[in-house]
Parts: structure tokens; sequence; C-alpha cells
């Protein structure tokens, strides 16, 4: 296998035994042949849609086998083998491109062994660290973030051919042997991509379940049963809370699942009783600890422990190997009366190891330009100095404690603009308020990175300046191919100067690095105080 996705692969160049994510090198390959054989069906439909011919399902096939393949999303080998035989199905059924197809138009397995053959080379052909390679890398993960969050507004029922269609064509391109500009263009043109996808999911999301309010979610349990759900599937949730109404269970959110309180449509609920624990990493300690069932709905889960693991449930791109999956009916509706059942069977959640402070989310753009004049006033009479956007992953490694010593650190007439999971480093501290202005405003899941964009804009607009003449720094931290995706949206609206961490992408070339650096100012993090200084100019 070679895998080098995300932020914590081995040795900071890639994982190549096993995954450091738990993903064993039998799962990588499935992997990487269900994308090979999408950049295959891509390439037909391409040439099938000249004349006509394409066929409108590549699109949702492509975004779910995409979306399976991101870091800590589906460990499940049964069902990647799966997806893997429907994509030939799929291609097999497109007319063919032309008379010299590439082999991933063609090469149809006779066995699994041939499957595991060809992963093989596949990963072969990624070995070295060129410039090509990485930019390949670079726009493949931009892609998987757009599936990730393609899907999360498909469910919802808002579709947009033109996104597929990119995903399709940035697909089939990297068959090619194309010259490294248009190859740049590209990449490029995906964080394009990326902000039609986040305007969306974010339209999908408010359209259907109301612009979040600011709202307070406490992080204590009661004394009925409870169930956790956890990842980013609103929709999940919200069919979850119908289906278990007045069943005597509460429901819980975990991690990402976290700004769902704030929904209008969701908050309604009364057994929607509050957010338990933090960050995905943390999981293992607080899904045992729970005592209940849990709701995996997208990534990230962590492979689980004997201990719990028949408490677990997964729906949607999640899976694992032994874990209870819940599959949607044809109508989109789900079943989770298992779920709530074994909820019945269980006792309370057990409380947290240490009473915390109720956490304050759902500052999305609408809450938070609704304060405008207020938060214009705190700027020109100088009691908001600056913003420093926060946001993105949080991980299990040490050295992102940096990110709680920064928040701590910043001068307090500053405020953090965050959304995505990367907030429970510093959500928890009391860090006050500015005029009743949160000192850390969390617009959400980490593709309300959108609504901070809206709120910079807007801001950008009262203040008559361009987004970079803002007093706005960025000091974002990533993990995973939708981080990826959601720095090329940032780079795409033309925000310079991201200083971005705990490490750099393992896939980003030296001579893509320069491009990056020298167009857009990305800078890695460094220490605090060199970070405070620099980010946070004579504050
Ligand atoms: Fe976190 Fe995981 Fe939302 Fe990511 S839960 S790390 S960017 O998948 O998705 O922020
Ligand atoms: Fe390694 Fe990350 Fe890939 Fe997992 S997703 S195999 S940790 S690079």
């Amino acid at each position: 296998m070679f895998c080098y996705q995300c932020e914590e692969t081995a040795r900071g160049t890639g994982c190549t035994v096993k995954g450091v994510c738990g993903k064993e090198d039998h799962t990588a390959g499935r992997m990487d042949v269900l994308i090979w054989l999408c950049k295959g069906i891509s390439e037909r439909n391409i040439a099938a849609a000249k004349s006509g011919k394409e066929n409108k399902d590549v699109g949702m096939f492509i975004t779910n086998a995409l979306f399976a393949t991101l870091t800590n999303t589906n460990f499940d080998d049964a069902r990647l083998r799966d997806l893997i035989t429907r994509a030939i199905a799929l291609r097999d059924a497109l007319p063919a491109s032309g008379a010299n197809e590439p082999d991933a138009c063609t090469w149809t397995p006779k066995n699994d062994a041939e499957i595991a053959a060809k992963a093989e080379e596949i990963a072969a052909a990624a070995n070295g660290n060129d410039d090509v390679r990485s930019l390949r890398a670079l726009l493949l993960f931009g892609l998987k973030g757009v599936a990730a969050y393609y899907h999360h507004a498909a469910v919802l029922g808002y579709t947009d051919a033109k996104i597929t269609d990119f995903m399709q064509k940035g697909l089939a391109s990297t068959l090619h042997d194309l010259p490294a500009g248009e190859m740049t263009a590209l990449v490029l043109e995906c964080g394009g991509v990326g902000v039609t996808t986040l305007a969306l999911l974010d339209t999908a999301n408010t359209k259907t379940y109301g612009d979040p309010e600011i709202t307070s979610v406490r992080t204590s349990v009661g004394n009925r049963p409870g169930i956790l759900i956890t990842g980013h599937d609103l929709k999940d949730l919200q069919q979850l809370l119908e289906q278990s109404q007045d069943s005597g269970v509460d429901i819980y959110t975990h991690g990402e699942m976290l700004p769902a309180n704030a929904y209008p449509a969701l908050k309604k609920y009364p057994h929607l009783y509050g957010n338990y624990g933090g960050s995905w990493w943390h999981q293992k300690e607080e899904f045992e600890r729970f005592s209940g069932p849990v709701l995996v709905t997208t990534n990230c889960i962590v492979p689980p422990n004997d201990s719990y693991r028949d408490r677990i449930y997964t729906t949607g791109p999640a899976g694992y190997p032994g874990v209870k999956h819940i599959v949607a009916g044809k109508d989109g509706k789900k079943d989770f009366s298992a779920v709530i059942a074994h909820a019945k069977r269980c006792q309370p959640p057990q409380g947290p190891n240490a009473p915390g402070r109720d956490l304050v989310t759902g500052c999305a753009h609408t809450a938070v330009l609704s304060l405008a004049g207020t938060v214009v006033e705190a700027v020109k009479n100088g009691d908001i100095k600056r913003f420093i956007v926060m946001a993105g992953c949080d991980g299990r490694q040490s050295e992102r404690s940096y990110y709680t010593e920064f928040a701590k650190a910043l001068p307090k007439n500053t405020v953090i603009l965050t959304a995505g999971c990367a907030k429970y480093r510093y959500n928890g501290l009391d860090l006050g308020s500015i005029g009743g202005i949160p000192r850390v405003i969390d617009a959400g899941q980490c593709n309300d990175c959108y609504s901070l964009v809206v709120i910079a804009q807007a801001l950008a607009k009262a203040f008559g300046v361009g987004i970079n003449e803002l007093p706005i720094s960025y000091n974002i931290a990533w993990y995973e191919q939708k981080a990826a995706l959601v720095l090329l949206a940032l780079l795409n609206l033309g925000v310079k100067d991201i200083t971005l961490g705990p490490k750099l992408p393992a896939f980003v070339s030296p001579g893509v690095l320069k491009v990056l650096v020298d167009n857009f100012g990305i800078a890695k993090n460094s220490t605090v105080e060199a970070d405070l200084a620099r980010l946070v100019p004579g504050v």
C-alpha cells in the first residue's frame, strides 16, 4: 500500500505497511483500485456526454465511491469490494471512449488476487516525489472533499451537475500526461468547485433545518438511556430524533455533530439532550464511557475496541467490518429502531470524567451578520483588534496542544473564528466575550468554513476594503481531505497568507509548495510566540 492523504501519515511521508489510522494494506488496495476505476468511468462518461449518451447516475456513484475512501470513513473490505463490482458494471455499460482507451477503462479482474495485484501496481506508480504526482494527489484529495460535502447536500435533495461534471473531469485528467500548468489550473478550479459545493451544502442545511441560532449546548448527562450520534450527517440526526421521540431515550451529539444543536428544526426536539465528549480521536474512551449505542454517520470512525464494538452502528458512507450497518431505503428513509431498542437495554450514559463548560455554537453567517452593526462598531472603536480564523480539524498528536496554547495566548481584544472539529482544542476554555460577542465564534462543522468566508466578505464590504486588508489572520489546522478542499476553496476566493499546521501535507512536493508560497503566501505554523508576533501584529 501507499497512502499519504492525511496529516498523520507514517513518518510524515506515507503509510506503506498499515495506516496509522488503522487502515489495512488490503483495504487501502481496494480503495486505490476503486478510485482508479472511477477514473475509467469518468473517461468514458465524458466521451459519451458528447453524443448525449452519458449515464447521469455516474456523478452520484463517484461521490459515494470517493467518500468511502476518505480518511477514517469506511474500513469494510466487503463494501469496498461491492463498490468495485458496481464500478466495473457501470463502466462497462458505457460506450468505449475511443480506440486507445486507458487501462482503467478496460481492465477487468477475474478474482480478488488480481485486484490485489492491480493495487500493488497503482501503489508502486505513486512512488517517487515529483510535482506531477503531487498535483494529481492535491486534485484527487480536493475531489474527495468535494465528494463528501456534495454527498451531504445530495441526501437533502440539493444537487448540481456542474459539481459532479467537474469531479469526472478532474478524475479523468489524471489518466493523461498534462502539462504542469494545466494540472495546476485544475487544482485551482477544484477550489472554485469547492466554494460552489460548500455554498450548496449551506443552502441545503439552512433551507432544510433553518438558520443556526447562537446556542449554548450542555455537556452534562441526564438520567435516561442515551444514543450518541457522531459524524456530519444532519439528516441522520433528524430521522433519529423523529423516530426516538417519546421513547424514553435521549440523544447526545458527539464530535462534528455538536453544531446540529443550533438548527431550529433539530433543537426543537426536547430529547436532544446536549453534547457528549470532544473531537473524533477521543472516541475510544468516550464511546466506552457512554454506555449506550453510538451511531456513526460519516468520518471519523476509529477502529473500535471489542469492549464496545457491539454498541456501534454505522450508516451512510461510514463502515467497519463486524459493525452493524444501517442502509437507507429507496425513499432515503432509515430505520433506526434497532438503535433505539438497543439504547433501552443500556444504562444511562456515564458523565464525563471532569464536568465541562457548556459549549456555544451556531455562530453561522446569518446569526453573526445579524450582529454586524455591533461587530463593525467593536472593530471601529478598537475593542476588537483582530480576528483569527482557527478552523479545520483536530488530531491525536501531542503537537496539536499548540492550538490550545495559541488560543490561550491570544490578546483579549481578539476573536477566534472557527468551524470543524479543531475547535475542541479551545472551545471549553473560558475566553470570555467582547461587548456580548463571544471570543470563540463557532460557525459549525468544517463545511461551515463557508460561513466564515461569508462573514469576512460582509466585513470587507462594510469597511470598503479587500478581504486580505481586513484585520483577519488565518491559522488553520488540517487533518484530512475535506480540510485540503477547504484550503483550496480559500485560495480560490483570493485569501492570502494562510498559516497551516501542525504539519504540511506530505503530498505537497517542494515544487508545488513553492507555487503555494510564492502565489498565496502559505506558511507552516511554528511556535506560539513566533506565530503570535506574525499573525497578531501590534495587538
Ligand atoms: Fe473533523 Fe474528521 Fe469535519 Fe474532518 S471529524 S477531521 S475535516 O473528518 O470532517 O472536522
Ligand atoms: Fe496513513 Fe492517513 Fe492514509 Fe490512514 S488515511 S493510511 S493514516 S495516510
